[in-house]
């Protein structure tokens, strides 16, 4: 049985803290751990032994800080290859045969930019050099530890799955005592960011103390249908005479260990201050336990670093703020070749208290270097706002411009099925996590739905081909201009059906397209907009200044399903 099947069947206990282990054996104030793998094997081994005595079912490699830059602290960057891979094998000779070993990584003590000033890329390329070597020296599961910031982790991810083939991923978090992690993440968001990336296991470790975790394992076990993995720390540290001590007994932590599989964990065990003895006690209570079963919830799940929406026939219509957009607005356009934020920001504010539930951001003006701009709005806006955003751009490098810097779960828009933007926005968007408008289209907006529909099946196949799946795709059925092309709007209404029937995706609209150039658009648009309810629309792109347009949102969600 695979490790992943196994977790879902019963409960099993990872390991405690390797950091108070080895104060405990002399490790110097101000010295590395990681380096002891190769100065003193033969204790890192022995602390593994122990948990492995103890009952842990899986140790964790003690190479929590083996990456370039914390290395670099110590004058070590060039041997990130060599520690990891003696981690891995102390780890294995101390936790015997039986024992699954994880390789570890943890923070890299620098923030990912927008916050910080470490490039995403450069961050991918750090963890992906940390997990080629823990999976080169053969370890049987990753796990990234102690995240407290989702951009770095979503970083860690990106670099784990571009070196991990088939070996499993395990994805921790730590909390505050307030159950969002320090740079603001929401535990239900960090499990849509998750997903989308493909983790296969979503966690909790350190953060303040096992009470204040259980909140943070209740709302994961209610976000994610994936596996969930907690290691909480004796309490929160205290300095007494200059050591660091925890105060929480073992009683204290492995009591609330049956409360944890009740709330959906898979994997227990501990964090800062636990030793074996408290993991002893966590597998006498829940070791072998039958974990609560999850199913996976359907829709399009979308997030900004706190929120998070589904878009699909089951939730909420959702509506897109169309008003972060320089076409045909003079000053927004201005305001952008300038490199000004203020107006695309204060656009971001409006809109969210007009009611808007997402925002589109679009920020192309000809002759304007549209990469930056693009990083700019989304660093801008995901400050004022916590409502998930549309990445809006015809251009590839502005669309990735915008996922390295969106520390949420976004939506791009869009991609079409001419092969050339096929094969470069569907493989980013899986690289990244995110979802995705597939608009019905190709060389050609052709007017029948029929044609429409094979354009959406020629995405469709692709993106699944490359690991995507329904639940990644939001299917845009192409509102063209009522007054120039009456039929082809009304093969927008069979569009949304057929999509809706036979592939069983969501769908959108960017619903002002319909009435350009019309007198009394908001009555168009929301005529239109109703109707295309009636056909199982789930969201779209709209005007959230228009008062009408919620109401016919709230009279037509009356009569869909929804
Ligand atoms: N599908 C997808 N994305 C889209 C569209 C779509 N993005 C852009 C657009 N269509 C949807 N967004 C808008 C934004 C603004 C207006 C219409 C559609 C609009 N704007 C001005 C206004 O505010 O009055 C007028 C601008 C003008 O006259 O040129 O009407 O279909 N996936």
């Amino acid at each position: 049985m695979n490790f992943i099947e196994r977790i879902k069947k019963e409960v099993m206990v990872i390991d405690g803290s390797m950091g108070v282990f080895l104060q405990t054996e002399g490790l110097p104030s101000g010295h590395a751990p990681d380096l002891w793998n190769l100065e003193r094997p033969d204790v890192i081994a022995s602390v593994h032994n122990h948990y492995a005595k103890a009952g842990s079912q899986i140790v964790i490699s003690n190479s929590f800080g083996a990456t370039r830059p914390r290395l670099a602290d110590y004058g070590r960057q060039s041997d990130v290859k060599e520690i990891n891979r003696a981690a891995v094998e102390n780890a294995r000779r101390g936790g015997g045969d039986n024992i699954l070993v994880a390789g570890g990584s943890g923070p890299t003590g620098k923030l990912v930019a927008p916050l910080g000033d470490l490039a995403f890329e450069e961050a991918v390329d750090i963890f992906k050099e940390q997990f080629s070597a823990l999976v080169e020296a053969g370890a049987d599961i990753l796990i990234i530890e102690t995240m407290f910031d989702l951009m770095e982790m979503k970083a860690a991810v990106v670099g784990a799955n571009e070196v991990r083939k088939n070996v499993p991923l395990i994805a921790c978090m730590t909390y505050t005592a307030d159950s969002v992690t320090d740079t603001g993440a929401s535990p239900e968001a960090v499990c849509a960011v998750m997903e989308g990336l493909g983790v296969d296991v979503i966690g909790v470790n350190c953060s303040t103390g096992p009470d204040e975790m259980l909140d943070v394992v209740r709302r994961l076990g209610e976000a994610t249908h994936l596996p969930i993995c907690v290691e909480p720390n004796a309490g929160l540290p205290v300095i007494e005479k200059g050591q660091t001590l925890y105060k929480a007994s073992s009683d204290e932590m492995a009591n609330l260990a049956p409360k944890f599989v009740e709330y959906g964990a898979n994997i227990i065990g501990g964090c800062c201050g636990t030793r074996p003895d408290y993991i002893e006690k966590v597998c006498s209570l829940v070791k072998g336990a039958k974990p609560a079963s999850r199913a996976k919830k359907d829709g399009v799940l979308i997030s900004s670093r706190s929120e998070i929406i589904r878009i699909g026939s089951r939730f909420p219509f959702v509506k897109v703020g169309e008003k972060i957009n320089p076409t045909g607005k003079k000053k927004f356009g201005a305001a952008i070749k300038e490199g000004r934020t203020d107006l695309i920001v204060m656009t971001a504010r409006k809109q969210m208290e007009a009611g808007a539930t997402a925002l589109d951001v679009n920020v192309g003006v000809p002759m304007t270097d549209e990469s930056t701009m693009m990083e700019q709005a989304v660093a801008a806006v995901q400050n004022v706002t916590h409502l998930p955003l549309v990445i809006d751009s015809s251009g590839n490098d502005a669309i990735y411009a915008g996922l390295r810097f969106y520390s949420g779960r976004p939506l791009v828009n869009s991609v079409n099925a001419e092969p050339s933007k096929l094969e470069a926005v569907l493989p980013m968007v899986k690289r990244m996590g995110a979802a995705v408008i597939a608009l019905c289209a190709g060389e050609d907006v052709p007017e029948s739905a029929e044609k429409r529909f094979d354009y959406a099946k020629r995405i469709y196949d692709r993106a699944l081909s490359l690991g995507l799946t329904k639940d990644d795709i939001v299917f845009d059925c192409l509102a063209v201009v009522v007054s120039a092309m009456q039929e082809g709007a009304r093969q927008t209404l069979f569009t949304i059906r057929k999509i809706k029937e036979e592939l069983g995706c969501a769908t959108i609209i960017g619903l002002s397209n319909t009435s350009f150039g019309l007198p009394d658009r908001p009555t168009i648009n929301n005529s239109f907009l109703a109707m295309a309810m009636a056909e199982g629309l789930d969201a779209a792109i709209v005007n959230p200044y228009d008062a009408g347009m919620h109401k016919a949102v709230a009279g037509a969600s009356l009569f869909s399903r929804r």
